[in-house]
């Protein structure tokens, strides 16, 4: 796995970060060095996608950056499933091609499609399973209810959305506190002050974190019957959302 040093060196401007080769080559070490669980929260992606996804359905994985999810379902799903793998930049989903080709799966793998799409303007439909793991921070705010009133419309009675996001709080000790012990978890994984600055300032605007209230609320508000936060690390948290088996 390459090493993340994109930040290590003085830059006279940090632009707005972007998923490009870059950053796509480096991608496992930088997302397992800056979110605390990350190995956890894909390992539980791969049970729910045991109990989740059914024949004939398609599983989507919506910013799949370079498919550790997909991978993972893969394992899992019946073979008549449809993995549909969607990201909007090309440096993740062409490594991931290159991957797939690599290791094809089984005999009984279930059919992986790629999109080099923006997910807001993707169809859904019949699907037994959506993960949205820390993509949805991306996707501008005034779009979240009507992508994931889609996901909801999508979805079979019984399927499961999992939402992993890095949230905030509205208490200002609670915010305080858990971002302080983020911070700490990225020096203890080897990132330095002026690495951790630059990055910071490279994703202001551009990820934009809302409160756990802010999505369980929402994840009600367009229908799920049952949301389940599950999992929090300091300012990171997951959310399963499950459909009613005998919703429309
Ligand atoms: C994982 N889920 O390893 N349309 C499509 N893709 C998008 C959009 C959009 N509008 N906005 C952002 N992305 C992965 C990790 S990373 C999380 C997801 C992170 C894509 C973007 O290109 C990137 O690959 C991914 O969402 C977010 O389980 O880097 O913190």
């Amino acid at each position: 796995m390459s090493r993340d040093n994109l930040y290590s060196l003085p830059r006279d401007r940090v632009g707005q970060f972007q998923f490009d080769a870059d950053v796509a080559d480096v991608f496992p070490d930088m997302i397992s060095r800056s979110v605390p669980g990350y190995a956890s929260i894909l390992s539980v992606i791969e049970q729910l996608a045991g109990r989740f996804v059914r024949p004939d359905t398609n599983v989507y994985d919506l910013g799949c950056s370079l498919g550790a999810a997909t991978l993972l379902i893969r394992n899992q799903a019946p073979s008549s499933a449809t993995i549909h793998a969607v990201d909007n930049s090309s440096a993740m989903i062409d490594r991931l091609r290159k991957r797939l080709d690599q290791e094809p799966g089984g005999p009984d793998a279930c059919a992986v499609e790629l999109h080099l799409a923006d997910l807001c303007g993707i169809d859904l439909s019949d699907a037994s399973m959506i993960v949205l793991n820390f993509t949805l921070q991306f996707v501008p705010a005034t779009k979240r209810h009507r992508l994931l009133q889609a996901c909801f419309d999508a979805l079979v009675p019984g399927g499961g959305l999992l939402l992993s996001e890095k949230v905030c709080f509205d208490d200002p000790g609670q915010q305080s506190l858990l971002t302080d012990l983020h911070l700490d978890f990225k020096r203890a994984c080897g990132y330095s002050e002026l690495e951790i600055a630059q990055k910071r300032t490279s994703l202001e605007n551009t990820l934009i974190p809302e409160s756990i209230p802010t999505h369980t609320d929402r994840l009600k508000d367009v229908g799920f019957d049952v949301v389940a936060p599950w999992f929090q690390c300091f300012n990171f948290a997951s959310i399963l959302a499950v459909k009613s088996t005998t919703a429309s």
